[in-house]
């Protein structure tokens, strides 16, 4: 796959929300005299693409006194460098500080179908092609079907895997799926856990169960927590995160199905209120459909498309 365009084409769902902001700002830029209902209407299309109705205005709000200020620069140029300041300090890395020669552990948590298991499977693909000996743990135990489908991804990515029995508690499959892997000589392990309501508080205490066991096992340096997102899911990715992050100290989001209709504002807020980085973004259901978030080529790839 040539890398010119590429984000292009995985934001191509962006398209027509996309042109229509484009649109406003530069009708904006370009009038002499604005009426507060434009500024409105495009506050009003701000929102429309997810990033949350604080971040829209402050974008409106500096937007107005650059138009106030100067008639240097474009309007494009701003919109770049704005958007790409919402995501300063972005590091999509995992195991930036990992000590070397200890086991490393992903935990995977998220909502029903957002695409947790699959990301397990691109992990463990990516990581084992980086020369990482990956073990995938189904800590799903809620549906024999859901450890057949994590098998599947261990085959496809050539890793080891760890499964508990049907209906096992999560967090003692972990436990033995950790030591397993230990014995195995694994160097990283991939935690794929069952899908559960961000409001459902018996399963959000099970998650914390797996997340504490893990944390006994794991140094600090080698755990990245990872909340997997629809980013088609909207306002509801938001409270998602929210309600995870204290539950699973969550330490990144890996983003989903990006190749479908995702307007993208989500990106902005989830950074801006929680400061959780980006990682990754799902870009399809392949095993290698999965990018390392690059702040400049995804704003890049917004203004300049
Ligand atoms: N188009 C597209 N589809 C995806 C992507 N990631 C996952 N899917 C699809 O989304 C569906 C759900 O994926 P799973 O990986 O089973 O989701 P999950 O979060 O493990 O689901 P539960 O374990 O049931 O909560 C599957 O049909 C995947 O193929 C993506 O990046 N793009
Ligand atoms: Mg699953």
């Amino acid at each position: 796959m040539e890398k010119e365009g590429i984000w292009q084409r995985w934001m191509q769902g962006m398209g027509k929300m996309k042109e229509e902001v484009k649109e406003h700002f530069s009708q904006l830029w370009t009038k002499k005299e604005v009426q507060e209902k434009d500024w409105e209407e495009l506050e009003e299309l701000l929102i429309q693409t997810d990033m949350g109705p604080a971040l829209a205005m402050e974008i409106v709000e500096d937007f107005r006194e650059f138009k106030k200020s100067s008639r240097e620069s474009s309007w494009q140029e701003w919109l770049y460098q704005k958007l790409l300041s919402l995501l300063e300090g972005n590091d999509p890395s995992l195991f930036a500080t990992a000590k070397e020669g200890e086991l490393k552990a992903i935990i995977l948590s998220g909502v029903n179908g957002v695409g947790k298991t699959t990301v397990a499977g691109k992990l463990a693909f990516l990581f084992n092609n980086q020369g990482e000996r990956a073990c995938l743990i189904a800590a799903d135990t809620f549906r024999a079907a859901a450890m057949e489908q994590l098998e599947i991804w261990a085959q496809r990515a050539k890793c080891h895997y760890f499964k508990g029995t049907e209906g096992a508690d999560p967090g003692a499959v972990v436990f033995d799926g950790i030591n397993y892997a230990r014995r195995q000589g694994n160097t990283l392990v991939i935690i794929d856990t069952a899908g559960r309501s961000h409001v459902n508080r018996n399963l959000l205490a099970e998650l914390e169960k797996v997340v504490r066991v893990t944390k006994k096992l794991i140094v600090p340096s080698n755990l990245e927590s990872i909340l997997v997102v629809d980013a088609l899911a909207g306002q509801n990715a938001f409270l998602q995160a929210q309600s995870l992050l204290p539950v699973a100290d969550l330490s990144g989001i890996i983003l989903t199905k990006w190749d479908s209709q995702a307007k993208g504002g989500i990106v902005f807020r989830i950074k801006g209120e929680f400061d959780l980085p980006i990682k990754y973004l799902g870009v399809g259901e392949g095993i290698e459909d999965l990018v390392p978030f690059d702040s400049e080529e995804f704003v890049k790839a917004i203004i300049y498309d």
